[in-house]
């Protein structure tokens, strides 16, 4: 007997309490991924949300889904690892630009030219937020923190441009101060087949004082359409700074799964005794 489940809601995806300050920006991120998967009829019992370490990795505890909060830089790996286990689930990777383009930043290149189908939402505060205000990866040139107290003189990781140079198939950018927008971009995201990046602008109000809300509304450019191929796109982000929110660029090519031609879960492969046609997919892929 099939049980007829009732619409998901907001409600439904409501976790554990959070600890972010007030007006931070990943408070509307939390908003915009939960809308997103309440419009695309997503129940919480088939997600994974995969988060490294940072005030933006609580979202997996404060988003009631599958969850598994794990080490600093590490989120892409395991959400790898689970999508490749149960290829049934949408999995949600999520964290930090200290944790995905610092410490993560060689498994963020590895996944992006994988394309494994999992989307990747990147609060981007331009701060290590939890550790109280160090520079960042993504801190602009001459940012002042107690890390850089003479101003950073390295300059910010444009992480769209790596993405779009080494072969990613969705590439965004959004703002946590329009959650209508942000989430209408992660719905088209988890609705990709493969690996789909959003980066997501979402001020710390304690640490960052540069990168405000007011910042972000005074510089940000909207892309309406997707640009037509992933070089025009580099160009526009270049041209603006990186100051850009919208699609920036998508392509339809099949997924890490689908090249392999496999229709097994990895779960099975563990769990359950392998019959013939499992062993001989894989020693033709691995041996
Ligand atoms: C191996 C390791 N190195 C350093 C840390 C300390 N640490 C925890 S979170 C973090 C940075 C968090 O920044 P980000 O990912 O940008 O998240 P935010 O807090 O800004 O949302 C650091 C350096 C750690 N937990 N593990
Ligand atoms: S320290 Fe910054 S990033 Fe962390 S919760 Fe507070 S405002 Fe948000
Ligand atoms: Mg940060």
């Amino acid at each position: 007997m099939s049980v007829e489940l009732k619409k998901p809601t907001l409600k439904d995806f409501k976790g554990d309490t959070s600890t972010w300050c007030p007006g931070c920006g990943h408070f509307s991120v939390m908003a915009g991924l939960q809308r997103a998967l309440v419009n695309l009829g997503i129940h919480p019992h088939e997600v994974i949300t995969v988060t490294g370490i940072g005030c933006s990795s609580k979202i997996s505890e404060y988003t009631r889904t599958y969850g598994f909060h794990t080490i600093h830089g590490r989120a892409l790996p395991v959400a790898q690892g689970a999508k490749m286990a149960a290829p049934e689930m949408h999995v949600i990777a999520a964290g930090g630009d200290g944790d995905g383009y610092g410490i993560g930043a060689g498994h963020f290149v590895h996944a992006v030219r994988r394309n494994i189908d999992l989307t990747y939402l990147v609060m981007d505060n331009s701060i290590y937020g939890l550790t109280k205000g160090q520079t960042s990866p993504r801190s602009q040139h001459d940012f002042v923190s107690k890390t850089t107290l003479k101003g950073n003189k390295e300059y910010p990781l444009d992480a769209l441009s790596i993405a779009l140079a080494n072969g990613a198939t969705f590439v965004a950018q959004a703002f946590s101060g329009d959650v209508k927008r942000m989430s209408e971009l992660i719905e088209k995201a988890i609705q990709h087949k493969g690996f789909s990046l959003v980066n997501i602008f979402s001020p710390c109000v304690t640490y960052n004082k540069v990168n405000t809300y007011d910042y972000y509304r005074d510089h940000l450019v909207t892309i309406d359409e997707p640009l037509p191929t992933r070089e025009e796109a580099i160009r526009v982000l270049k041209e603006h700074d990186g100051n850009v929110q919208g699609l920036l660029f998508v392509e339809e090519r099949d997924d890490f799964q689908k090249q392999l031609g496999i229709d097994w879960k990895m779960r099975d492969v563990q769990n359950g005794p392998m019959d013939e046609a499992m062993i001989r997919a894989l020693e033709k892929e691995f041996m």
